[in-house]
C-alpha cells in the first residue's frame, strides 16, 4: 500500500479541481492519497480566502510536511501556479522524494522553469487527464 501526497493548487486558484479528483482516484489503484482536500470542490470561503477546515494554519502546515515526509510519490499537477504547491516539491526534493510534475498544455499559464529545469524532478505534459493517468501510472511503475 503506497502513500500519494497530491499536490494542487489552492489559493493559486481552482479551475484545475475536478482534474485533481480524477488523478487522486487513479492514484487509489496503488495505495491511499493523503492529500484529498486538494480536490474538495466546497472549501468554505471566509473573507475572500478559502479555508479548508477550522483547524489552526500552523496544525495544518505541520500535518503536510509530515505527509510528505511519510509519502513514497510526490506528484504535483503544476499547472495552476501555486506558492504553496512550489514549496511542497522544493520541500519534497531536500528530502530526496521521487517527485513527478505534470502540467496541462493547454494551461493558459507557463510552467515554472524551477521545475522545467530542475533535474531532481520528472516533468511531463499532457493534454487530457487519461493521460496525465498514464503519465502517473508509468512514474508510479504500474
Ligand atoms: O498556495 P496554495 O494554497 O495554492 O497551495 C496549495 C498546496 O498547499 C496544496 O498542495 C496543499 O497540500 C497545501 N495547502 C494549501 N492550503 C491548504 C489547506 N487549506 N489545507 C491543507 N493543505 C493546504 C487551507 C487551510 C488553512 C488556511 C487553515
Amino acid at each position: 500500500m503506497k502513500k500519494i501526497y497530491f499536490c494542487g493548487s489552492i489559493s493559486g486558484g481552482r479551475e484545475k479541481a475536478a482534474d485533481y479528483q480524477k488523478m487522486m482516484d487513479n492514484c487509489k489503484k496503488v495505495g491511499v492519497v493523503l492529500t484529498e482536500h486538494v480536490a474538495d470542490e466546497v472549501l468554505e470561503v471566509k473573507n475572500g480566502q478559502r479555508f479548508y477546515s477550522d483547524v489552526p494554519e500552523i496544525q495544518t502546515y505541520l500535518r503536510d510536511v509530515d505527509w510528505i515526509r511519510e509519502a513514497d510519490f510526490v506528484i504535483a499537477d503544476i499547472s495552476v501556479p501555486s506558492i504553496g504547491v512550489g514549496y511542497e516539491i522544493g520541500f519534497a526534493e531536500s528530502i530526496e522524494k521521487p517527485i513527478l510534475c505534470i502540467y496541462d498544455k493547454n494551461s493558459s499559464k507557463t510552467a515554472s522553469l524551477m521545475i522545467t529545469g530542475n533535474q531532481n524532478i520528472l516533468f511531463k505534459e499532457y493534454e487530457t487527464v487519461e493521460e496525465a493517468n498514464k503519465i502517473i501510472d508509468e512514474f508510479m511503475g504500474i
